[in-house]
């Protein structure tokens, strides 16, 4: 039998099927992100609200793996969840499993030994074009969906049998309409369609307050890494009729501002408002290694189109790799060095 990355259940079936279990665990990918905590926090919450009565212990939990964004702690209040470290093996034996926002193995490495035996009492639900079929029996796979939590939305409605997704209590409907902001760039990608607009419009009419979640998921920076900002922009260098930017923190600035190395990420994403700008790489000098050689760690990001650059290429000529549009590597070598060795390999790299 072959099986295919693609649906093949129904939304009601798994809704139906989840309402007779009693100890679900909802995973989604590592390093979560907004859609990655709203998908999962919406589930828990939905499946621990139809079980309250019937059970001491949660019936739903959340398991994380890797680094969680700086907002999830905020978002997530009393929703039961863990968060594991790379490397620990998670326990337990749930009647059923629930994956949300991915279904590919090399995203769910942590939990794959668990897993895998257990995939035929797992159900998923994802918007990515790729995955392993593999890893659920039961699967909802919505590519036009432009985030896991737009799915989720109607899977919570059904769960709890409501006639509209503007039933749903305001928690459940927060976490969906979270997951739906982040993965649309807040309603601004090309990912927008009209049923993301009336999900989204349906959301609010449960009683989201979209400002505030804004506020809470965008707009909670610590100072230091605003300020931190502030410096690698005002160091920004554009080359080849600014084409490609450049940019850099060296260990002093993370000093001056009690800054973390964690504070510096998603800086090239300011480079790329500049119109002429093809391809960001952001620079940060690390650490020096075991034998006190100086180290800089290279962001990349390129945009689509005209000019784009495969930094997934590029970075894999140190060692490094990622995306066709979003990739890194560690480079020996002292930051200013660095930036020329980078520059010389964008300037050699294959348009797109
Ligand atoms: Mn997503």
């Amino acid at each position: 039998m072959t099986d295919t990355w693609s649906t093949n259940t129904t939304l009601e079936s798994i809704a139906a099927w989840l309402r007779m279990q009693r100890r679900t665990v909802v995973l989604t990918h590592s390093k979560p992100d907004g859609d990655a905590i709203g998908s999962t926090m919406a589930i828990v919450r939905t499946l621990n609200l139809i079980h309250k009565s019937a059970l001491d212990a949660p019936a739903a939990e959340a398991w994380y793996f890797g680094p969680m964004p700086p907002f999830a702690e905020k978002v997530l209040g009393d929703v039961p969840h863990r968060n594991f470290a790379y490397r620990s093996h998670p326990g337990g034996e749930p009647d059923a499993i629930v994956i949300a926002d991915t279904g590919s193995w090399t995203q769910l490495e942590q939990v794959k030994e668990w897993l895998a035996p257990r995939a035929s009492r797992a159900a998923l639900i994802d918007h990515h074009r790729h995955g392993d079929p593999d890893s659920a029996s039961r699967r909802v796979v919505e590519p036009t969906a432009a985030a896991a939590c737009q799915i989720v939305a109607e899977l919570c409605r059904l769960i709890l049998q409501l006639p509209s997704v503007t039933k749903l209590p305001r928690a459940i409907a927060e976490a969906c309409y979270m997951g739906m902001g982040t993965d649309t760039g807040w309603f601004r990608h090309s990912n927008v369609t009209p049923a993301v607009f009336r999900t989204a419009a349906e959301l609010l009419e449960a009683g989201v307050d979209s400002a505030e979640l804004y506020r809470i998921v965008e707009q909670s920076d610590r100072e230091a890494r605003v300020r931190l900002l502030a410096r690698a922009l005002s160091g920004l260098e554009l080359f080849d009729g600014g084409r490609f930017a450049l940019m850099g923190i060296t260990r002093a600035d993370f000093a001056e501002f009690h800054a973390e190395q964690g504070d510096a990420g998603g800086f090239a994403d300011h480079a790329q408002n500049i119109e002429s700008v093809r391809v960001v790489a952001m620079f940060t000098e690390s650490e020096p290694d075991e034998r006190g050689r100086p180290v800089t760690k290279v962001s990349l990001r390129s945009k689509d189109g005209a000019g784009g650059v495969d930094v997934n290429q590029v970075a894999r000529r140190f060692d490094g790799g990622g995306h066709i549009r979003a990739a890194g590597a560690r480079i020996p070598a002292p930051i200013g060095e660095a930036k020329r060795l980078v520059l010389a390999a964008l300037r050699e790299a294959p348009g797109s």
